[in-house]
């Protein structure tokens, strides 16, 4: 974008050229937002577009066009919602299929609370609603705040919209003080299809279904437009309380009922297994008619006290399930078969189809999961689907089962043509060219190209910039390859040098003919047609392309990238902000493999500081002796991950580009666990003899909620033994080594259970 000149200073000529420029520019934008769902510029930056065509409308009313942007409907939100941090984290619920599953989650219950096989156990059975979830604060019995889910821990704030929807009080009569109330916001089939048809008359966007108008409808910035849409609710749990609201989840959602929230009227209080399964089978029959889109049932444990002993894995509670519906099928053409290049080198076969819809969404694309799965065989060369393998030009036939990307379950050999080859798995890499090897006992086949493979270095860095990640605000997915295509950004590290390169009026980190000649080695052309729409360009065509790049490439990146000076302004912004980046997220960041968010905060933890988690790595690479065992030590890290991350962290080049990336950066320590305030936060328990209130299963998970180090034998690290009838050598051991000793009672007053 050349330099703006001033509205004052526009001679008539230029302003009606102007407006025109900016019409084009933002009907483009509403075109990619509205219709492709794929915005290409910043929020800020189309805000501006907007602002100066109506100073120029306003100087020069005599020129505004027929096509006025400014007097559009549907245009993008001026400006993004406030996040919410949750008081208590939104969870999310362990999906199960199957009856086996059901039954175990039954059976692993009664284990964890030493239930025996007959004992009584009662579970609410509700409809899992598809829709969005939503938490609702209220203070004092008003409504204060509301948010949707986000991602568990901090959502996006709904307040006002939330207050127009009828279903949802403003004012509660009786409540507890503090009141954070949970549940569905969905849309009903019925008006959903007058919402569609309302769009279709306006010439607006059609929503794919009832769960995307929820969705869209709820996150509009003006209330008004969420006011005229029909937005339903269900209640069915909740997050702070002042006071409970009841001994049960049965009573609870009375409670919630009696105040003024809708509940599912198919809510039912199962006595054991066979109950459970009897009313799923009822509400999937009932499903049809129901008038609103559920897609399962979710049980939970009714006895709340029974709940708060169960506790919580790292996002889904141990006492609650989601019995999901059966994936809906369809049949539709195999037309090609296109691979993936991941971040950690795998190659991952991709299904293009002839879009169908499934289950009220259209699918054009499917996992085929990986070699042996094309060719119809398992991991251990057994046969699946009949031994069929899948070709090109086959039928086959696509599921979706909940969120999941849709899968190929089936190919109908009988509509197979008669040219159709079997498919040949690709040996080397797409993106990069480099061998492809599959290691033995591994299904995927890798890339070795590491960091020169363009495909696995824009994977990183999508990553990189991910929501638990460095999540960093205007540089999501599509940025972060858009600045890769452009050569700014080809590291994790020169995230964190674009201000000062840009100050420094430097160009891009690339040639114009490299990015080129890499951009023409791509196979699928995606990435060719974005860098040209990056450029302004219509088509990727090389002298067009290099012409428009080495000219942008000797400016500084806003105008490189056709963005307003204010919108780069907010990116170096939001890049500062992530300067400081606390230990776990930034050795998720990484993207290491088998390193999720989990094992990051155990790493983390044990490790505290950067300098000591990086200064283990390089001792461990023999993969024994004390920073081995240290690893290996922690709970809930093995071998497999032990090893890949030793290996990634010790890779010379890996390391140097981890090492510069660290450079930029304040490292926070790691948090202590969170309740350090507990008296054993901090401490190595040891459990042994008989526990006869709780299993070792339950003691062993709430000592560690409450931030104790569990460990299985007594050394001189242990503090604590908690020791039942029948203790042997433990507690022999614990006394010669003057390790305090209490019985189970002991350790239940300390933690406050007793
Ligand atoms: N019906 C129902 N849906 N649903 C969703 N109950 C329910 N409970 C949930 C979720 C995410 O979470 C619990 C952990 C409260």
């Amino acid at each position: 974008m050349a330099e703006e000149t001033p509205v004052e200073e526009l001679s008539a000529e230029e302003a009606a050229a102007e407006l025109a420029r900016l019409a084009a520019e933002i009907a483009r934008a509403d075109r990619a937002y509205h219709l492709e769902d794929a915005p290409e510029i910043s929020d800020a930056e189309y805000d501006r577009l907007k602002r100066r065509n109506a100073e120029i409308e306003a100087r020069f009313p005599d020129l505004k066009r027929a096509d006025s942007p400014g007097e559009r409907v549907g245009a993008r939100p001026s400006e993004t919602f406030a996040k919410v941090r949750h008081a208590v984290r939104m969870l999310s619920l362990e999906n199960a299929f199957e009856r086996a599953e059901v039954a175990e989650f039954d059976a692993r219950i009664r284990r964890y609370l030493n239930l025996g096989a007959e004992a009584p156990l009662n579970f609410t059975a509700e409809p899992k609603i598809d829709g969005l979830s939503l938490s609702i604060r209220y203070e004092g019995g008003r409504l204060v705040q509301a948010a949707t889910r986000g991602d568990g821990a901090e959502g996006e704030d709904v307040t006002r919209n939330v207050r127009t929807i009828g279903e949802i009080p403003g004012r509660l009569e009786g409540a507890p003080d503090i009141l954070e109330v949970r549940g569905e916001v969905y849309m009903g089939h019925d008006d959903f299809a007058a919402l569609n048809a309302r769009q279709e008359a306006a010439g607006a966007k059609r929503f794919a279904n009832p769960r995307n108008a929820a969705a869209g409808s709820l996150r509009q910035l003006d209330p008004e437009v969420t006011r005229a849409r029909p937005l339903r609710f269900f209640a069915y749990g909740w997050g702070a309380l002042s006071a409970p609201l009841g001994d049960t989840q049965m009573a609870a959602l009375e409670r919630l009922g009696a105040l003024g929230f809708p509940v599912n009227p198919l809510t039912r209080l199962c006595d054991g297994l066979d109950e459970m399964l009897a009313h799923y089978a009822q509400i999937e029959q009932q499903r049809a008619t129901l008038g609103y889109d559920i897609d399962g049932v979710v049980y939970k444990v009714n006895d709340l006290g029974l709940q708060e002993r169960l506790g919580y894995r790292s996002t889904t509670p141990r006492w609650a399930l989601a019995h999901k519906f059966p994936a809906e099928l369809a049949w539709t053409l195999l037309e090609a078969i296109d691979i993936q290049v991941g971040r950690t080198g795998a190659l991952s076969p991709v299904a293009r189809l002839t879009p169908v819809t499934v289950g009220g969404v259209v699918v054009s694309n499917a996992t085929l999961h990986n070699e042996d799965y094309i060719a119809g065989r398992d991991s251990k060369g057994d046969p699946i689907r009949g031994g069929k393998d899948i070709r090109v030009g086959d039928w086959v036939q696509v599921y979706r089962a909940g969120d999941v990307i849709p899968k190929v379950a089936d190919v109908d050999l009988s509509r197979r043509p008669d040219d159709a080859t079997p498919y040949e798995f690709p040996k080397t890499c797409p993106a990069c060219g480099s061998d492809a090897i599959r290691e033995e006992g591994d299904s995927v086949r890798r890339c070795t190209g590491g960091l020169i493979c363009p495909a696995q270095a824009i994977e990183k860095l999508k990553h990189f910039v991910s929501r638990g990640a460095f999540d960093i605000e205007g540089l999501g997915a599509k940025q972060v390859e858009q600045f890769y295509l452009l050569s700014w950004i080809r590291e994790p590290a020169d995230i964190f040098t674009l201000r000062d390169r840009d100050a420094a009026g430097e160009k891009a980190l690339l040639e114009p003919d490299e990015v080129l000649d890499r951009l023409e080695g791509e196979e699928s052309g995606e990435a060719r047609a974005r860098l040209a729409a990056a450029l302004g360009l219509e088509t990727f065509e090389r002298d067009s392309v290099a012409e428009r790049f080495a000219e942008r490439s000797r400016t500084p990146l806003a105008r490189h990238l056709g963005w307003g000076e204010k919108s780069a302004a907010n990116l170096f912004e939001a890049i500062d902000e992530r300067r400081s980046i606390p230990l776990e997220r930034l050795i998720f960041a990484l993207g290491i493999r088998h390193v999720g968010e989990t094992a990051a905060q155990l790493l983390a933890r044990h490790y505290g500081t950067w300098e000591n988690f990086i200064a283990a790595m390089e001792p461990a690479a023999a993969e024994e002796g004390s920073a081995w065992n240290d690893l290996l030590s922690i709970d809930g890290v093995g071998p497999v991950l032990a090893r890949s991350l030793v290996k990634s962290l010790t890779q010379p080049a890996e390391r140097a580009s981890v090492d510069r990336l660290a450079a930029c950066l304040t490292v926070e320590e790691a948090e202590p666990p969170a309740t350090s305030d507990s008296p054993v936060a901090g401490k190595t328990v040891v459990f042994t003899g008989t526990l006869e209130k709780m299993t070792r299963a339950e003691a062993k998970a709430r000592a560690e909620s409450l931030g104790a180090k569990v460990s299985g034998s007594v050394s001189p690290k242990t503090d604590l033994l908690v020791a039942g009838p029948g203790a042997g050598s433990k507690a022999k051991k614990a006394a010669e080594l003057g390790v305090e000793t209490i019985d189970e009672d002991g350790w239940l007053k300390l933690i406050g259970a007793g």
